[in-house]
Parts: C-alpha cells; structure tokens; sequence
C-alpha cells in the first residue's frame, strides 16, 4: 500500500488468531495443519485398509479396523455434499456450544471449562453410556478457522473445526463413574458456488458444501469390540444426517453467511 507521502507499506497480514498466546496454543495450530492435510487426502491417498460402511445419497463413510492396547480405534473418515449451505455455517453451529445439544445425540452433558477466544474453546462432555460399558466422558479442545482454498483463493474459501482431547487438572480423568475417551476429530467444509446464469444475487438454490469428517476416538478402557463397532455404524451416519439437516433448517431463512 503506498500512503500519501509516498511510503510503501506492506499490506496488513492475515490477523492472527487470538488465542495465540495461549499454553495450548503450539499444539493447536500443529494439530489443525496435520488434520486439515489428511482430511484433504480422498480415501485412495491416505493409505490402504479403508472400507465402505455406510452410504446414503452423497454421504458415503469409510473405516479402517485398527486396535490399540487392545481397544478397538477404527479411525473415520466421512464425505458428504450438502446443498443450500455454506462451509462457515456448518462450522459455525458445530463449534458454537449453544446448539450442542440440539444436534449431538450422544451427548448427556456438555460444560464450557475455558473460552480461551472467540475461536478457541475447551469442553467437558458426558456421554450416554453404551452398555454393557461403563460411561465415558471427554475434554477437548475446540477451534475454528478460515483456511485458504489453494484452488481458489478470491472464493469463499475453506472452513474447519478441529476437536482434540487434553488434559485439565481440574477435570481428572477416570476420577468418577466415567471413563476417559480420547478423540481428535476434523470438519472441514469447502463452500461451491454456481454463479447464477442471469447475473443476479447468488441464493441458497446456488449454492453446496463439500464436507469432510474424519474422527478418531479411543475408548480409554475395555469395551467390547462388536458392540463398539456396531455402535459407531449406527452413530456416525445419524449424526452427519441429523447434524446437516439441523444446518439447513436453521439457515433456509436467514442470509447466506461466508
Ligand atoms: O464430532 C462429533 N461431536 C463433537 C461435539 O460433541 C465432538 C464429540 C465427539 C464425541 C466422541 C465420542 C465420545 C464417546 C461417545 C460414547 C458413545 C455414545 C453412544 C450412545 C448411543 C446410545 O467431536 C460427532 C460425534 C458423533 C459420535 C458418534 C459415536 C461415536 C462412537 C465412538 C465409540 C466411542 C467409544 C465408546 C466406548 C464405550
């Protein structure tokens, strides 16, 4: 930019995020760069093992059998295509702790422990309890970001949330009735528009999100591997429907938001 007296200045960066100075701040920003590469792998890429398990329209999920310890791990990886939404929407109402329990199931108690900014939060969440098992509950991080698109950077760009287990001293793990689960999970959402043919405003009608979602959770203690799995079979499809659908409810009368 050059200002009137003639000096050149650099354009502003791109401003940090506020949570910047934080203790979890390094492992953060680490965790969402490797998130956000592999949920861009498709299936093919990012290694072999992966099976389809669920399919629905455009929604198709895929898993690879993994155990650790033990403990059944399988990691996720989900792709959908959803019309009449954006990529900052559905970020939006699954960071945002206010419509939490409108659209997890699974949930039986959510605390907010830590805003640490506007885009940073860290959860405490009890969850129903899947017999014969005991209850689990989780604390995670949870953040939001605008990514830019490599393909298209004057577009809308790419939106993520990334969900990652810690640790809190004041929320121990396996202290109570529950068992500690350890999650990292990735939404990454890419907003398409079809300019429309007459020129005029694009609308709801224009528009889709290509939505991604990878999720691995370990169990944290014994649980039976059938019953586990054919929990997630059951779960993870009701939630990207259920979670997609509130999206679109909740949007079809307001303005498109980027
Ligand atoms: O990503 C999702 N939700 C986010 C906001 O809540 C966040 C939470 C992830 C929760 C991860 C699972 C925690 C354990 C759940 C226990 C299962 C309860 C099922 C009850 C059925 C009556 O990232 C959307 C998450 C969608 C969850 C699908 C279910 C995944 C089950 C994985 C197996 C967990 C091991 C449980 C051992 C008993």
């Amino acid at each position: 930019e050059k200002l009137m007296n003639g000096t050149i200045v650099p354009a502003t960066p791109e401003p940090l995020s506020p949570a910047c100075s934080h203790r979890l701040w390094p492992e953060i920003e680490n965790t969402v760069m490797e998130q956000v590469a592999m949920a861009k792998l498709g299936v093919g890429e990012c290694g072999a093992g992966w099976q389809l398990f669920a399919e629905d329209g455009e929604m198709k999920m895929y898993r690879r059998e993994e155990e650790m310890n033990g403990l059944v791990v399988d990691p996720l990886k989900a792709v959908h295509v959803v019309k009449g939404i954006t990529g900052y929407e559905l970020c939006h109402y699954f960071f945002s702790p206010q419509y939490r329990y409108d659209w997890e199931t699974t949930l039986e108690h959510m605390v907010v422990v830590e805003t640490i900014s506007e885009d940073t939060i860290v959860f405490q969440q009890t969850h129903k309890r899947i017999w014969p098992a005991s209850q689990r509950d989780a604390v995670f991080w949870s953040h939001m970001r605008k990514l830019s698109d490599d393909q298209d950077t004057e577009g809308p760009g790419l939106w993520a949330v990334v969900n990652k287990s810690t640790e809190l001293p004041n929320y121990p793990a396996n202290a109570g009735k529950c068992v500690r689960v350890y999650l990292t999970v990735c939404l990454l959402c890419q907003t398409l528009v079809n300019p429309p043919k007459n020129g005029g405003p694009v609308t709801r009608e224009d528009i889709s999100c290509k939505i991604t979602y990878c999720s691995v959770v370990n169990p944290g203690g014994w649980a039976p591997a059938s019953v586990l799995r054919a929990v997630y079979k059951r779960e993870y499809p009701k939630f990207l429907k259920r979670f997609t659908a509130y999206v679109i409810n909740q949007t079809k009368d307001k303005p498109i938001t980027f």
